[in-house]
């Protein structure tokens, strides 16, 4: 893949039709990638979402607007539909599926995401053969129901000095347009969203503010 993984980060827009608002997943994205987001992933999950042929028929659709935007696309824990859409790369929680498997099936083109939630998941997600870890939740969040006790933004700087310096690393989990800038200055090279874009009245003036900040972090770090 051309473009580096810690870039790619910076503004990772994570969605599935259920967590639409107003637009159609297809509009959100779209609007989402015009406001400037760097990865994108497909996470159809929870109640009523889609599956079999309409789960792969939508993503088809956002997987060929990603590539329009030479934004790469990243499939939630679903190793078959990542590579029957042709996906950049897979993302696997703790529960989800061994990642050793995981990369065997996927091979070393495409990319392995693992979330992560204390230091010693991180490290071990790295010795498991992650390109990029993400970190959560950095604060509370109503979107995943299931999800980890909050860990805060510090726990990126803890994984940061235990190691892991230079290692690609998003924070996830609450992140909005008023706390983003402190998963940045905590040492991550992006952040992860899902409602602070899905469901924002306009989703392209959401992303575009998450690119600003994200811009802005990195010109003073
Ligand atoms: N993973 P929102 S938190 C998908 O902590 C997900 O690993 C998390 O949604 C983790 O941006 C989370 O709407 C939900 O809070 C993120």
């Amino acid at each position: 893949m051309i473009m580096k993984i810690g870039d790619a980060l910076k503004v990772y827009f994570v969605m599935g039709s259920t967590n639409c608002r107003d637009l159609d997943p297809e509009k959100t994205l779209y609007e989402a990638l015009e406001g400037g987001v760097t990865l994108f992933q497909f996470r159809e999950k929870g109640v009523g979402c889609l599956v079999g042929h309409e789960c792969i028929y939508l993503g088809n659709s956002l997987r060929k607007l990603c590539k329009q935007y030479k934004v790469p696309f990243i499939v939630n824990d679903d190793i078959e539909l990542a590579i029957e859409l042709g996906a950049d790369g897979v993302h696997i929680g703790q529960d989800d599926r061994d990642p050793l498997l995981t990369r065997k099936q996927i091979g070393h083109d495409k990319w392995l995401g693992i979330s992560t939630h204390s230091v010693e998941e991180a490290k071990q997600a790295v010795k498991d053969g992650a390109n990029y870890i993400g970190v959560g939740p950095m604060y509370s969040t109503k979107t995943k129901a299931d999800a980890h006790a909050v860990v805060g933004p510090e726990l990126i700087t803890q994984i940061r000095t235990s190691g892991l310096s230079d290692f690609p690393i998003v924070g996830i989990g609450g992140i909005t347009l008023e706390n983003a800038t402190n998963v940045y200055k905590a040492g991550a090279n992006g952040v992860a969203i899902i409602s602070g874009i899905s469901q924002a009245k306009s989703p392209e003036q959401a992303a575009a503010a998450f690119r600003k900040i994200g811009e802005d972090s990195k010109s003073k770090s």
